[in-house]
């Protein structure tokens, strides 16, 4: 039997395929690869050793930061440290961006915006939870400091982008703007080896994904498509499925998978939704995008925001075109 490809293998094979074939891409995608193996492993054993329960400190979000995001976040700071590819790091869990300016990394041409355990609060009840980055190409000149302008661009500049969802099993899913793969970890061996091969989201599909306990809060547009998709019409399919883990990469790799779509709107609670542009829903709208699926805050396309602060939140649609393009009628119809 032919062992299917490893990533490690893919990468390189691929590599040609990259903007700006240089190898350090590779080298940058590998970088997260081992950090992903590190976390997979604790993630694991969570539930046996003292890694759980409150860090006792606030993350800038203001919420609750549990060890294992703490540890996920250092280890992957230190992975992309550690090649000489990456000149600075953003980080959900770091209010500033990190900038790796000693000699060798001022002259590294990439930077990396990361949410090292999303779904965090999901960690203390063996819920899956995920890894989401996304890296661009700094704009400021190579040998400067890097500054925040090399972090704040629009999602259609990133070279690459992809999540870890460390679920029944650990996968990485990530593009390079050349199609979306899906890589299987297998513990006994140690390796990712290719199992979802250019995954294409349904254009339509039955599920969707939202925290129905704000409905309350949501825009007069979101209730009125919440109650279409929850109409009697055989014809249409619906109604349709609710499925919300509460873990936007677990909810996401599902609807990519089966069809479906994902909504974080704008509400009272969350004026601007809860969701970060920068390591959340830009690199999140790469993959749906190259995935032929779609991504927008319910009126302009996520990937062309132009980006004013690190950790900005924004309204959220994402998944199967027909059914994104669906919610944005009735937000332009019924008030988004
Ligand atoms: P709520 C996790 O904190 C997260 O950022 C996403 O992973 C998830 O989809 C969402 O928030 C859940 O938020 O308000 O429904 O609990």
């Amino acid at each position: 039997m032919k062992l299917p490809q490893t990533l490690g293998e893919y990468i390189i094979e691929n590599q040609k395929d990259f903007p700006y074939a240089s190898g350090e891409l590779s080298q940058l995608l590998s970088s997260i690869r081992i950090a992903a193996k590190v976390v997979n492993r604790e993630i694991n054993k969570a539930g046996l050793v003292d890694i759980l329960g409150q860090a006792g400190n606030e993350n800038v979000q203001g919420e609750d930061q549990m060890k294992l995001d703490v540890f996920a976040d250092e280890v992957f700071i230190r992975a992309l440290r550690a090649r000489g590819e990456v000149c600075g790091v953003a980080s959900e869990e770091n209010e500033d961006y990190i900038a790796f300016d000693d000699p060798i990394h001022s002259t590294s041409k990439y930077v990396v915006l990361i949410d090292p355990l999303d779904g965090s609060s999901n960690i203390d009840v063996n819920v899956s939870i995920g890894t989401i980055f996304s890296i661009y190409r700094r704009v400021t000149d190579i040998g400067s400091p890097v500054t925040l302008e090399d972090f704040l661009q629009p999602g259609h500049q990133q070279v690459a982008a992809g999540y870890v969802v460390y679920g029944s099993s650990t996968m990485i899913v990530y593009t390079t703007g050349n199609g979306v793969n899906g890589f299987t970890f297998d513990p006994g061996i140690g390796s990712f080896y290719l199992s979802h091969p250019n995954i294409s989201i349904p254009e339509s599909g039955k599920i969707y994904s939202i925290n129905e306990g704000n409905y309350v809060h949501f825009p007069e547009g979101v209730k009125k498509y919440l109650k279409y998709v929850q109409e009697l019409d055989p014809e249409t399919h619906r109604p349709y499925s609710s499925r919300y883990i509460g873990s936007l990469v677990s909810d996401f790799h599902r609807n990519m998978l089966k069809g479906g779509i994902y909504i974080y709107p704008r509400g009272t609670k969350a004026p601007n939704g809860k969701l970060r542009l920068l390591y959340e829903c830009n690199p999140l709208a790469f993959i749906a995008e190259q995935a032929n699926g779609k991504a927008s805050d319910g009126t302009q396309r996520i990937m062309d925001l132009q980006p004013t602060e690190l950790h900005q939140r924004v309204p959220y649609f994402i998944g199967s075109r027909k059914m994104v393009e669906e919610a944005e009628r009735f937000l332009k119809e019924h008030g988004e």
